[in-house]
């Protein structure tokens, strides 16, 4: 019998563990063996629906999640947590994450999504933490894409008050790996998706809609630009990069993708397709329309969805990623659209 102590299990802390890449990322570390806190922010109604699965399974075994309060926009919470859990890997996933919602709160958006790095990052210098750092950082960086693929060479050009607080959150991550020698690192991801998407991001807008409409619950569903192409992988293969990124034996920046893009009347063809109600396409421009099998309107183009500045195409190159973390994405884009679209019905079936 061994006379050394248990291997105590390292400790992960996860901002933003409430939304989607937080309650998969926990559920992977927690598989993993670690201790994972999840900090989270006030809300009158606990808001922990996506963590459910690993709520539902803790009941059972030992408590490897905890969850704290704690705010992007106020230092002495995250400063608290910190000296608190002095967490071996950090994941900064907490941000104001919506595009075009940027546009309407940019203040609040350069706060917490650019401002709210910094906080973490000073803390954890002040601290003297040993901690690894990740940074959830964009796609959207490249903006008005100045090279196609996209690459981790690849110049920046945000287009929305989004991005622009993600270009700081990029600079100031690296500024504090060179001045600090500290291990933190950017993990450039494409939009990744899933059923536990945001309800007003395009896809899940999409799959909830077409779901809907299959069982007569919505006429139909509106739109903004269907020209607009993205790189969509599912965010379950992108968490596990972001681990594979802080066992790295160097600190570097990754950009993670699919390698595929699809606009998104592509996407929605296809989850019409799997709803049962195959779309033909007429018109152009806002006078565009997405005809049902019996001849109705399913979908509308309604300029309210238009953004200032649009994002016109992504599409990423993760060579780097494969070659140095032997990482590459195991869900295809169908497969994606039917997992979302096959969730959304069977959420309106249970209710
Ligand atoms: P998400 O579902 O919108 O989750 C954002 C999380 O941040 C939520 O838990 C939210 O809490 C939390 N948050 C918001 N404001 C906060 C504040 N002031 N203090 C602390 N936490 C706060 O986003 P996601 O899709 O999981 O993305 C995770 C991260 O990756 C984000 O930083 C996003 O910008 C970035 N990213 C996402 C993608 C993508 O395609 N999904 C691609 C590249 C980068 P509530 O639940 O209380 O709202
Ligand atoms: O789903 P979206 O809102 O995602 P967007 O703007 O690409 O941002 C997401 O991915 C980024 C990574 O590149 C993340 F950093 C960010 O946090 C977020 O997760 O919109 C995708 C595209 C856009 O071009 C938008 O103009 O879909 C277009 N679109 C068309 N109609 C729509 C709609 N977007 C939304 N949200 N709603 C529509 O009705």
């Amino acid at each position: 019998m061994s006379l050394l102590p248990p291997r105590l299990a390292r400790k992960a802390l996860v901002t933003g563990v409430t939304g989607q890449d937080g309650s998969y990322l926990a559920e992977l570390l927690v598989q993993k063996g670690y201790e994972v806190w999840g900090m989270m922010r006030r809300s009158s109604l606990r808001n922990t629906q996506r963590l459910s699965p690993l709520e539902y399974a803790m009941r059972r075994e030992d408590t490897r999640l905890h969850l704290c309060h704690g705010d992007l926009s106020d230092t002495s919470s995250i400063r608290r947590i910190l000296d608190e859990v002095r967490p071996d890997e950090i994941y900064n996933l907490g941000a104001q994450s919506h595009v075009h919602v940027s546009f309407e709160m940019p203040e609040y958006t350069a706060d917490v999504t650019g401002v709210g790095t910094v906080r973490m990052l000073e803390a954890i210098h002040q601290l003297q933490l040993p901690a690894k750092f990740y940074q959830a950082s964009t796609s959207e960086l490249y903006g008005k894409v100045r090279e196609t693929p996209q690459t981790e060479t690849t110049p920046f050009h945000p287009r929305s008050p989004y991005g622009a607080a993600k270009a700081y959150s990029f600079e100031i991550t690296r500024v504090y790996r060179e001045s600090y020698a500290m291990f933190a690192v950017n993990g450039i991801l494409f939009n990744h998706e899933s059923p536990r998407r945001g309800e007003t991001f395009v896809t899940r807008k999409i799959t909830r809609a077409a779901a809907a409409i299959a069982a007569g619950r919505q006429r139909v569903l509106k739109l903004g630009n269907l020209e607009a192409r993205r790189d969509w992988g599912f965010a379950g293969d992108f968490v596990e990069a972001m681990w594979l990124m802080l066992q790295a034996q160097e600190p570097r920046d990754y950009v993670i993708a699919t390698g595929e893009t699809h606009a998104v009347r592509e996407f929605c063809s296809l989850a019409f397709d799997r709803a049962g109600l195959p779309l033909s396409w007429q018109g152009s421009g806002v006078n565009e329309r997405g005809i049902g099998p019996s001849g109705e309107v399913l979908v509308e183009v309604d300029p309210q969805f238009f953004r200032p500045a649009e994002v016109d195409l992504l599409i990423g190159d993760a060579t780097r990623a494969r070659n140095d973390l032997g990482w590459k994405p195991k869900v295809t884009f169908e497969q994606l659209v039917n997992l979302m679209v096959d969730h959304d019905i069977s959420l309106l079936e249970a209710c």
